[in-house]
């Protein structure tokens, strides 16, 4: 039988220029197969722990050694001679071994990377792509993308309060032309950028960063981006925000919209967002109230649940218990998928099922510190989540998920993309 013969790690670098794991898993017949963990900024406070050393001396404190070293002994020792193949039990093997309940100890990066890669290679060593073999003969929808094509908040040093803006193709037929439109969107906001005299340069996700003065001037500029390229906003083209709001709260529960000059309390910000989606083609908004604030999403899900998707991130942090919550007090619609968030493959597809079982969407998502791993493109496929929200369409960390993706859209006989069928009941 094909077992796992060797297991190690390398602290390599991500797209912000700060340390990460890359974990490698060698099996019994040769196969090698390795995997990069993504990092967070606007990190959700239950999310699983990311072990850095706190060694002021390197990377600032961020060095992965001790996480490194947590691979290459303990779970090495727990999981060489196992089989590849039981994914459920490798997690669980992780799970036992830490023995927390958010990875306080091994730490989530350590054991993330140890699960992807050995998924990776199971694959690999069954000859077939990892969307086939964490999802089966029943993988074949394209996510529609959600591109962050303005960054904002903690993405950018700009003074736009929402994290992102981000433009979601729904009047395609297929992914890669979906792909086309957005990045033709993406180039012509550029030059209405240099027009007005803003700056083009980049924030972490490949969006603009440009110094506007409100919160909703990005809207505004894209939906022009979006008709200079030919193309109707909402039917073509729909809106989607990242407000990451548990950046924006303060204790005293107002929410600071510096970039605007005001706080507003939760209900005057569902309000904002009342207003905001009845005036552009608004499909989706993220994290509008923060992770604390469930008394607020209660409201904004009462008053935006029926007619837009509202996403938690922070608010969930890809945990099945803490979507249990949500979905037993009628919170939110959709939930965002980061698995580094929870800390294995398995708990991942835990929480995609448990939604998709509530009629919850689910999102596969990126972190804003990534790597040239484009994982998360196969995982969506695998789990069908219909999207996907990796970037915008520029920077070759975000660029590598959409080349792979247009990559496994030509393997796919069968394959669907929904577009605007997305949001129909
Ligand atoms: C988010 C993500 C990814 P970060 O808030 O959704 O876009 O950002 O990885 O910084 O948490
Ligand atoms: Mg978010």
């Amino acid at each position: 039988m094909v077992h796992i013969s060797k297991i190690y790690s390398q602290e390599v670098m991500d797209s912000r220029g700060n340390p990460t794991i890359k974990a490698v898993v060698l099996l019994s017949d040769g196969t090698k197969a390795s995997a990069i963990v993504p990092s967070g900024a606007s990190t959700g406070k239950r999310e699983a722990l990311e072990l850095r050393d706190g060694d002021k001396n390197r990377f600032l404190g961020k060095g992965v050694l001790k996480a490194c070293e947590n691979i290459d002994l303990n779970i090495s020792e727990a999981l060489v001679g196992a089989s590849p193949f039981d994914q459920g039990l490798i997690d669980i093997t992780l799970r036992d071994l830490d023995g927390t309940e958010n990875y306080s100890k091994l730490g989530a990066n350590a054991t993330l990377g140890v699960s992807m890669a050995i998924a990776r290679a199971a694959a690999k060593s069954q000859n077939i792509p990892l969307y086939r073999y964490l999802g089966g003969a029943n993988a074949i929808v394209l996510p529609v993308p959600m591109l962050n094509i303005i960054n904002g908040g903690s993405h950018a040093e700009n003074t736009v309060d929402f994290q992102e803006y981000m433009i979601m193709p729904l009047g395609f037929e297929s992914f890669s032309e979906s792909l086309r439109a957005s990045a033709e969107v993406y180039q012509n906001l550029k030059k209405i950028l240099s027009e007005q005299k803003h700056i083009t340069s980049i924030g972490d996700e490949g969006g603009f960063a440009p110094n506007l003065k409100s919160n909703t001037e990005p809207i505004e500029v894209i939906l022009r981006a979006i008709e200079k390229a030919g193309y109707k906003p909402g039917s073509d083209i729909a809106i989607a925000l990242d407000v990451a709001s548990s950046e924006l709260v303060e204790d005293s529960g107002m929410y600071n919209l510096a970039g605007e000059g005001r706080k507003l309390s939760s209900q005057e910000l569902v309000e904002y967002y009342v207003q905001m989606v009845e005036k552009y083609p608004i499909v989706s908004i993220e994290d509008g109230l923060s992770e604390d604030d469930w008394e607020g999403w209660k409201i904004l899900t009462q008053k935006l649940g029926g007619k837009i998707q509202l996403v938690g991130d922070d608010l969930f942090v890809t945990n099945k218990k803490i979507l249990a919550q949500g979905i037993e007090q009628n919170i939110a619609n959709a939930v965002l998928i980061k698995p580094n968030q929870i800390g294995t493959i398995t708990q991942t597809m835990d929480c995609v099922r448990l939604a998709q079982r509530n009629a919850y969407r689910c999102i596969m998502s990126h972190r804003s510190g990534e790597s040239e791993d484009s994982f998360i493109a196969d995982f969506a496929i695998a789990l069908n989540t219909g999207e996907i929200k990796t970037g915008s369409t520029a920077r070759s960390e975000r660029i590598a998920k959409y080349n792979r993706l247009l990559e496994i859209e030509t393997e796919i006989s069968n394959s669907e993309y929904l577009g605007a069928k997305l949001f129909k009941k």
